[in-house]
């Protein structure tokens, strides 16, 4: 008689035998599917303006925008390479456009940002409005709605476009098609979207333009900075996140998109904040002025000094705290109008 196989061996035969029928075992990996805590395979990065500007400038050297579609320099997730993310949901991306230029038109189920960081003078067009870009306008193209961007100012327009691709692409939920047209025809003069939702009023008579999006595609700087300021005089700024405001659908009072969150928030001269941990991973983009933030994750720990135009990713779960000795102004916009609609969203305030 035989002795009986030893277990270790008798699983390992069974786990060979079913695998041609596509079958596994949930015992050998069940911690790593519903892990204790987010495990994200992101890594926080930071990327300097200095040293990304020159490979942008090339880059608009090699290919013109009509060329390449979208020029486009991606900000990959390190630890993420070659999958086009900055986080496991969301993309991020450095486009320029140079006087001249047409970005052609397009529409895409992908919902996009552009956070304008060089340059004034290029616009973007969504369904037949065109919206000039000044340095800290945030701008949407709410999913399926045509856009095209061109240039007709002096220098090169660079801005961050930050959109849900890896989000649409785990979905997969993506459609795109081109337009016979290069640009847009312009069918509404310039602001209009801005007059009839952008000053807490709203058409007596509408039908939400863009569905679940915001009907306002443009939010000007100016606006946003100058709110942020008055907060500052008036009163004493948040521990965590200094004086922090989030954009809104003002049909809703909600996100300005379905899957993306976006934000701006002064940090006042000598803030040395407190720490906190999220579940949406975010993306930053830096305004005005310098900081430095700490973050940390287990053992390690990643200390990044910032100034205009840096841009830096805070992965899910990851402890962060931000300070500014003379002051500073940032961007930031993250997928937790994805983690909110689904129950899962959690945030935890380090005293
Ligand atoms: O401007 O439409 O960075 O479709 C990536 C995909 C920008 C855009 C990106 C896009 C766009």
């Amino acid at each position: 008689m035989n002795a009986p196989l030893p277990t270790a061996q008798l699983r390992q035969q069974l786990y060979a035998d079913m695998s041609p029928l596509h079958l596994t075992p949930l015992w050998e990996v069940l911690h790593a599917l519903v892990p204790p805590r987010p495990a994200t395979p992101c890594v926080p990065a930071l990327w300097k303006y200095d040293e990304v500007r020159p490979f942008l400038m090339r880059a608009g050297e090699v290919i013109t925008a009509e060329e390449a579609v979208r020029r486009v320099l991606i900000l990959e997730n390190p630890a993420l390479r070659g999958q086009s993310a900055v986080t496991q949901s969301l993309y991020a991306g450095l486009q320029l456009i140079l006087p001249g230029e047409v970005a052609p038109a397009h529409r895409h189920t992908q919902s996009a940002l552009r956070f304008i960081v060089e340059g004034r003078g290029a616009y973007t067009a969504v369904d037949g409005e065109r919206t000039t870009m000044q340095p800290g306008d945030f701008i949407i193209t709410p999913s399926w709605t045509w856009h095209d961007h061109g240039s007709e100012a002096d220098g090169p327009v660079v801005w961050l476009d930050g959109l849900d691709i890896p989000m649409i692409r785990f979905l997969d939920a993506g459609f795109a098609e081109n337009s016979a047209d290069k640009s847009q025809r312009v069918t509404r003069a310039e602001g209009t979207s801005f007059a009839r939702y952008g000053h807490n009023m709203v058409p007596v008579r509408h039908e939400p333009p863009f569905g679940a999006t915001s009907p306002i595609f443009s939010y000007p700087y100016e606006r946003s900075r100058e709110a942020l300021a008055q907060l500052e005089r008036s009163e004493a700024p948040d521990p965590w996140d200094g004086h922090k405001l989030r954009y809104v659908n003002p049909l809703t009072g909600g996100w300005t998109m379905p899957t993306i969150g976006t934000f701006m928030q002064r940090l006042p001269a000598g803030f040395n904040g407190r720490g906190w941990r999220q579940t949406d991973g975010a993306v930053y983009s830096v305004v005005e002025g310098q900081g430095v933030v700490v973050i940390e994750s287990g053992e390690k720990t990643w200390r990044y000094a910032f100034g205009p135009r840096d841009h830096f990713v805070v992965p899910s779960w990851h402890t962060a705290r931000l300070a500014s000795s003379a002051g500073c102004v940032l961007f930031s916009y993250s997928d937790r109008p994805v983690h909110q609609a689904l129950g899962i969203h959690r945030e935890e305030r380090l005293s």
